[in-house]
């Protein structure tokens, strides 16, 4: 009798893939819970917990609809512990005689299953995981020959490809006159309207987290096992989403960019986990944005700067990761080379900035993006952190951090590790910035106002020595010309003390 097995990978959670649609006796699915893909890198706790848990209610979910499913768990004794290992044992076990997966989003997990299927005396498929919008190669076929690739070019053509927010013309002309709103994107929050209460149901994974722990992996950050908060099915990820639209969407453009001690999530939608372990598809987050505003239940402003992310970036992304991949972690245009201070692991520095961001991402597994662009990856930059350290920072903290998301974001936009393939600049900030956007700089041991002497906000002085020591590298990007002015009329002797107190700083990070 055949045998056909699938593997389903911890963020292959598709309920609506094709593979589903009809029960077949002759299939069975395989789901497995192992050390090597929980230790690759140091996660969060709850990144571990959400995603063995989301994948345990996904597995029962295909039983339910009389799928036939292998679940190995963690503590399972006959895991092996590596996928493919296990799937060896399962293919001999269920003498099956066919071995099918979903393109896998990560490279590393690509390599893995081709070079597992050439090994194998049974026909192997990969087939399409049906989530995104683009193919793997959509970008670098859009940008062929370009040495920059912009997002706004990318955006504009998945605009029109996908009919979103478009006229109904012969040409295609965006609604509104403008294809992005990004200049009415940038209010910092007064404190009003109030933050939306985190509605999230919550759970009691108390078990998993002992299943774990006793299986030895390693973790950190608040487990929150007993009251867990991150959606784990889609019935929960779509209440997220309806949630998001119905109260939150309407100011999601104007305070897109704001940070305040006095919330975590602000306006920000909290679908990052749920979209890229697959339990939401990107065209009905999408869909749901573009119906909002023609309800006229929020402004488009809010509902262009939502899409873009999810059209543009999020694909646009993608894209860059297939296209640098392998190799592109190891990029590191600046050379830098210093290691993550121990603070970053602990939150315990006196910068407030970085106290807030990185206390509420141990608490949460979670910040918004501009606390991960201008707060922590700004300073990773001035400071000139290990580009590929920070990487592994990112990426085992955030409950929605898988490599091909994760990697381009930190590397290429945040560390401009690439040399400035996909950012126009790097995305660094003195604490003026940083100042207007939030309220950090109110309650900071540090003046933001000072560059230099023990009270001065540390960004400032390395914000200009990151400037002055790579002008070679940086001099004729005509959007530093501001920056590059600046810098040369600046005082000799300023420009010295900025130098001495850029080196002192750097020479005291584990004590800021
Ligand atoms: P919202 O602000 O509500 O945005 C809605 C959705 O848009 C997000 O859920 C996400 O799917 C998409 N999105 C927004 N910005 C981006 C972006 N730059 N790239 C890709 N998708 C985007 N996002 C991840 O999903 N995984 C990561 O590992 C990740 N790492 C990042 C690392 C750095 C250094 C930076 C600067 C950004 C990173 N991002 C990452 C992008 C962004 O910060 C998160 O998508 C967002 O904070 C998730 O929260 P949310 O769902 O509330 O997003
Ligand atoms: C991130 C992760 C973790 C922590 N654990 C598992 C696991 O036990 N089993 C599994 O199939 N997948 C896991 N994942 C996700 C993968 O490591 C990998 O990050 C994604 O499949 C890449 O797209
Ligand atoms: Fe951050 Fe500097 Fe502001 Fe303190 S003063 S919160 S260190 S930017």
């Amino acid at each position: 009798m055949s045998l056909t097995l699938r593997l389903i990978l911890g963020d292959q959670l598709h309920s609506g893939h094709s593979w589903f649609e009809t029960v077949d006796p002759s299939v069975r699915y395989v789901m497995m819970e192992v050390r090597d893909e929980a230790s690759y890198v140091l996660h969060h706790a709850q990144k571990i917990i959400g995603i063995f848990a989301a994948m345990r209610h996904f597995a029962d979910s295909l039983v339910r609809r009389g799928h036939a499913v292998t679940y190995l768990k963690i503590d399972d004794p006959n895991n092996q512990h590596a996928i493919d290992n296990n799937l060896a044992l399962l293919i001999a076990k269920n003498k099956a005689t066919a071995f099918e997966y979903q393109a896998p989003d990560e490279w590393r997990l690509d390599k893995l299953l081709k070079s597992f299927c050439q090994q194998q005396s049974i026909p192997c498929q990969m087939v399409d995981s049906e989530h995104f919008y683009t193919a793997r190669d959509e970008a670098a076929v859009l940008f062929e020959g370009r040495k920059q690739w912009l997002m706004e070019t990318f955006y504009r053509q998945m605009r029109i490809k996908h009919r979103v927010l478009l006229q109904e013309e012969k040409v295609p002309k965006p609604i509104g006159g403008k294809w992005n709103y990004d200049q009415d994107n940038r209010k910092a929050w007064p404190g009003d309207p109030p933050e939306p209460a985190d509605t999230r149901t919550k759970h009691n994974h108390s078990s998993i987290w002992d299943d774990i722990q006793r299986a030895g992996v390693k973790s950190f950050g608040n487990p929150n096992a007993n009251q867990f908060a991150w959606p784990l099915d889609r019935e929960e990820a779509l209440d997220v989403l309806n949630r998001f639209i119905t109260h939150t969407l309407p100011h999601f453009g104007d305070y897109q960019d704001a940070m305040s001690t006095k919330g975590w999530r602000l306006f920000h939608s909290l679908i990052s986990f749920a979209l890229n372990v697959k339990m939401l598809h990107p065209d009905e987050v999408v869909r749901a944005a573009e119906s909002a505003y023609h309800a006229g239940a929020a402004p488009l402003s809010a509902v262009e700067g939502f899409i873009r992310q999810i059209l543009g970036w999020r694909e646009y992304i993608r894209g860059v990761y297939w296209a640098n991949m392998p190799g592109y972690d190891n990029l590191n245009a600046f050379g830098h080379q210093h290691p993550l201070p121990a603070w970053f692991w602990t939150g315990e520095t006196q910068m407030n900035c970085m106290r807030h961001a990185i206390k509420q991402s141990l608490e949460h597994a979670y910040a918004h993006h501009i606390q991960r662009l201008m707060v922590t990856g700004n300073f990773a930059l001035l400071a000139g952190l290990s580009p590929h350290a920070v990487h592994k920072w990112y990426l085992g903290i955030y409950i929605d951090a898988f490599e091909w998301v994760e990697l381009p974001n930190t590397l290429g936009m945040s560390q401009y590790a690439d040399g400035g393939r996909l950012a126009t600049k790097p995305y660094v900030s003195s604490a003026a910035y940083i100042d207007r956007m939030s309220d950090y700089c109110k309650g900071c041991r540090y003046d933001k106002k000072l560059k230099t002497g023990s009270k001065a906000c540390p960004f400032n002085a390395l914000y200009w020595d990151f400037f002055d020591r790579n002008a070679e590298q940086l001099k004729s990007n005509h959007r530093l010309g501001m920056v590059y002015r600046n810098l040369e009329k600046m005082d000799p002797e300023q420009l010295d003390a900025i130098r001495q107190q850029s080196a002192d700083t750097l020479a005291r990070l584990e004590k800021l």
